[in-house]
Parts: C-alpha cells; structure tokens; sequence
C-alpha cells in the first residue's frame, strides 16, 4: 500500500511542531532519532553534536543526569538549531492532571521550557493531557501518547492500545503522534515513533526486545525509528547514525514506491 510522502503529510497537518518535524525529516534524509541515554552534559552534547547531521530528532531521559544545569539546556537548545533535530524529553508522564502540570513546568528540569516534543502514558485517562497541554499549548510544545510499548511483557496491548489512539484523536491540538510498535491509525497528521530498534541484537538481558530498522519501518511501519545504545555505544557514534539513517530512510523510500 502506497503512502503519503512526509512533506505531503506535513502539509496536511496543523500542529507547528508536527509540520516542523516531517519537513525536517523531508529536508535533512531523516527518520532516524537517536536517544541520548547519558547521565553527563558533556557526554550527551558531544554526541548530539556527532550524531546531529544525521537525525530529525534527539530524544532525552533528563532525569538521569547528575550535572544538569541552564548552560546545558541553552547548549543543547544551540546545536538542535544549528543541525536542525527538535528534541523529545522521554519523560512518560502518568499521574493526575495537576501533578504532571508541574512535573512539566516546573522543578529542576523545567521540561516545558526547551523540550519541543514530551510524551505520556494514557493511563490516568485525558486528565494527563489536560495537565499537560495547558502547560505546553502557549509555548507550541507536542505531546506523544505511549500506545503500545518495546518491552516483554508490557500492558499496553489491546484495549488499552485502541483507548490510547481514541484519546489522541480527541486532543489533536496537543497530540501529534504515538510511541508505539506498529501503526495504529490511519490519520497522515499522526506520527508513529518506534523505539526497541537496533540493527545487531535482539534484546538486552532487561526485558527490552529489538526489531531491525527495516522491519520497524516497513512491517511495523513506523515513521521514525528511536535507536539508543545501537549509536551511543558504538566506538563510532557519528558512523552509526548514519548507517541507521541510511536503512531507516531506505525503508521509507522503498514503502513510498512499493
Ligand atoms: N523506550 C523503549 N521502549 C518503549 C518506550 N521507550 O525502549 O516502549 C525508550 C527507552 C530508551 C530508548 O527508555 O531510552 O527508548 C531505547 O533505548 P535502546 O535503543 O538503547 O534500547
């Protein structure tokens, strides 16, 4: 089954970050972003700065690192304008609108100030949204709902996956896509993230299962593949990513003419 082209679908959709992101992917060749899953600033400004010509996006876990501070914000916020990713805070909000409200705005981390795209879990039902797009709205932010997960055992299968797809259809002004494992709707505007991809491996000893970016994107098919320690690992980040860029767009390429 043909597909739309990631510059017809950042046409067709109306949230600014959705369109900054498929026109980011169009321009730079890239479906590919890398989670940066370090617990120093140095370290994960390095890599972003290795890795940077090669993805759309670089994705955080900003509660891991043990020297974060303003500069690094301001640093990071720098060499995503001059390589041109958004970045993504993997925070997985999931407890009542009022408490996420804060965990987003304010704290150490204050999230909502430089992470262009955050995610949740449906869990708690809407009230999570609702928290959190009061918060994130005025500043243009976009949110991901956690659909279905890479993890063995995991409970977000089902039920639980279709109410997930429901409630972002219901808040199409804040979300713009899932994290999920396969495609979940048919909505252009929505933009599925796949993470648990790695090109040699098939899991990590915790639980985590890989696919290969082929398969994430051609039989899953995911629009962005999420790649953590398959770049960051390796003695050569920057060659990585550009071999997970390469496959992940191939396989676009290959779903746009097949
Ligand atoms: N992540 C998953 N699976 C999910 C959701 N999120 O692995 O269902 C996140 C992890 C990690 C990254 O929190 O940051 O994606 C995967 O890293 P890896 O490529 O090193 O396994």
């Amino acid at each position: 089954r043909k597909i739309l082209s990631y510059r017809e679908r950042g046409d067709l959709c109306q949230h600014p970050v959705a369109k900054q992101l498929f026109g980011i992917m169009e321009s730079k060749k890239s479906n590919l972003a890398v989670s940066a899953d370090l617990c120093t600033t140095a370290q994960i400004l390095k890599l972003a700065d290795e890795v940077g010509p090669h993805i759309c996006m670089l994705k955080t876990h900003v509660d891991i690192i043990s020297d974060f501070s303003a500069e690094f914000v301001q640093s990071l916020t720098e060499l995503a304008n001059r390589h041109e990713f958004l970045i993504f805070e993997d925070r997985k909000f999931a407890d009542i609108g009022s408490t996420v409200q804060h965990q987003y705005r304010d704290g150490l981390f204050q999230i909502a100030d430089w992470a262009h795209l955050i995610n949740a879990h449906s869990l708690p039902g809407a009230g999570v949204l609702e928290g959190l797009k009061q918060v994130g709205l005025g500043k243009q932010r976009a949110c991901l709902l956690i659909a279905e997960m890479s993890s063995q055992g995991n409970l977000a299968t089902g039920e639980y996956t279709k109410a997930t797809v429901k409630m972002a259809e219901e808040h199409q002004d804040f979300v713009v896509g899932f994290i999920s494992q396969s495609q979940l709707s048919d909505n252009p505007a929505f933009i599925h993230m796949t993470p648990g991809v790695q090109l040699s491996g098939l899991g990590d000893g915790l639980g985590q299962q890989y696919v290969s970016p082929w398969d994430a994107v051609v039989t899953r098919r995911a629009d962005v593949i999420i790649v953590g320690r398959g770049v960051y690992k390796d003695p050569d980040p920057a060659t990585a990513a550009q071999s997970y860029q390469t496959a992940a767009f191939q396989a676009y390429q290959h779903r746009l003419t097949n």
